[in-house]
């Protein structure tokens, strides 16, 4: 029977007559099976992680709302601005003014494609570190700017030198990384917010996996690196609630420091049904259901249950951070700031190391030098203890 189903959805036409809806998700739930669940705990080289389960039931029970025509749900879009002013106050701006957009991508494009036309120079160029998400490569690509990339200094964090070096009369914009993709670093956000001020430059801090832990990180002993709007050079920030945020995807979130910034690229629609609107987005059709459900897991949580996730990723970090190390062969890039680990070897070769741990069934990140480790919420001590033993035993082969 379950071949005859798989055999007849497998056809890539159209059927001419529907299947009832109950053969259609049996077939689903087959397809699906072979992919990775968060659940397995054997997720550990993502920044997603499985959404809260009210997140999800708010986001499904508000499917067709769309923000594309503000006019017709005016409900949704003050939530949204709502939305934006909680995560502004998280980030000690509660006057922010933004969009939850699709991901941390459309964000940073928004935020250079503002850099660009508020600088409304003719060969732009945009300093970033050399760790920042190639979805700045993407923004260059698309906005016709020159990405330049400015090098890391001992600690894995932007070079001041390097970005005060590569600044130049076409330089439109600088971007710091609270958070990066391959270590959770945390760049010298209050001087690169100087450096944006003393040369009149736009300034970007893309926080979107670092924007919903370094708030909480106080608490836990550990002194937070400055990194958000508190620093007054900072023009934007992105912030991804489909990061440690646990809502649904898609959920980024694009928040600019005042209004003002916002309407550079606030695009006039006029033909709408709910009538005339302004959004300062990619897409036009958007998700209200995306909103809701960031709406709802921040009123649902509060500081306390972010907080509470933060503490559970950073003690499983800790006890990575402080056993990888004991194993023979295997260090730490750096110190762990936040719940990303890399993982190196000064003697086994860590793409092999890699390899291995995939062929064990551990989703992980593979970088240059080192292996990246994210610790996210569905991660719990018993996935963290089993993989530390599979590690060792890697380790172990390896080196002999
Ligand atoms: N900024 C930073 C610092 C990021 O790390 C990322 C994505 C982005 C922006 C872009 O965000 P979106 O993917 O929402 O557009 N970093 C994730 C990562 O490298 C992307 C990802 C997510 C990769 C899930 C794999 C995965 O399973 O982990």
């Amino acid at each position: 029977m379950n071949t005859l189903i798989t055999e007849t959805l497998e056809c890539q036409t159209m059927e001419q007559k529907g299947l009832p809806q109950r053969i259609v998700l049996r077939e689903l739930e087959l397809r699906l099976q072979r992919d990775f669940s968060y659940e397995s705990g054997r997720i550990v080289g993502s920044m997603c992680t499985k959404a809260h389960h009210f997140a999800g039931k708010a986001y499904a029970r508000f499917l067709d709302k769309n923000l594309g025509d503000l006019g017709l749900f005016p409900g949704v879009a003050e939530l949204e601005k709502e939305t934006v002013r909680m995560l502004g106050s998280m980030l000690s701006n509660p006057e922010a003014s933004g969009h939850i957009v699709t991901g941390g991508t459309e964000a940073n494009i928004l935020a250079l494609w503002a850099a660009r036309k508020i600088a409304n120079k003719e060969r732009g160029e945009v300093v970033v570190p050399a760790s920042a998400h190639c979805s700045f490569d993407k923004a260059g690509d698309l906005l016709g700017l020159k990405i330049v990339r400015a090098g890391l200094d001992r600690s894995y964090a932007v070079d001041l030198d390097a970005v005060r070096n590569a600044i130049n009369p076409n330089t439109v914009a600088i971007v710091g990384v609270a958070g990066t993709t391959g270590l959770g670093v945390v760049d010298p956000i209050a001087e690169l917010g100087e450096v944006a001020l003393e040369r009149d430059l736009y300034f970007h801090v893309d926080a979107a996996f670092g924007g919903f832990v370094l708030p909480f990180l106080k608490e836990l002993n550990s002194e937070p690196p400055t990194f958000d709007f508190a620093t007054p050079g900072v023009c934007s920030m992105t912030i991804d609630p489909h990061k440690m945020g646990m809502a649904p995807i898609p959920a980024g979130g694009m928040l600019f420091r005042n209004e003002k910034l916002r309407e550079a690229i606030a695009w006039n629609i006029s033909y709408l049904a709910g009538g005339e609107a302004k959004n300062a987005t990619i897409v036009g059709t958007r998700s209200g259901a995306s909103v809701i459900a960031v709406w709802a897991m921040l009123k649902h949580f509060g500081l306390e249950g972010y907080r509470r996730i933060v503490k559970h990723c950073m003690r499983l970090t800790w006890q990575l951070a402080k056993e990888t190390p004991t194993i023979e062969g295997l260090s730490l890039m750096t110190k762990p700031t936040m719940n990303v680990i890399g993982i190196t070897s000064q003697t086994l070769d860590v793409r092999l190391v890699a390899q291995e741990l995939r062929r064990r069934g551990w989703a992980v990140s593979l970088f240059p030098k080192h292996v990246r480790i994210v610790v996210m919420p569905h991660v719990k001590k018993r996935h963290i203890d089993n993989f530390l033993k599979d590690l060792r035993g890697i380790a172990n082969r390896l080196g002999n």
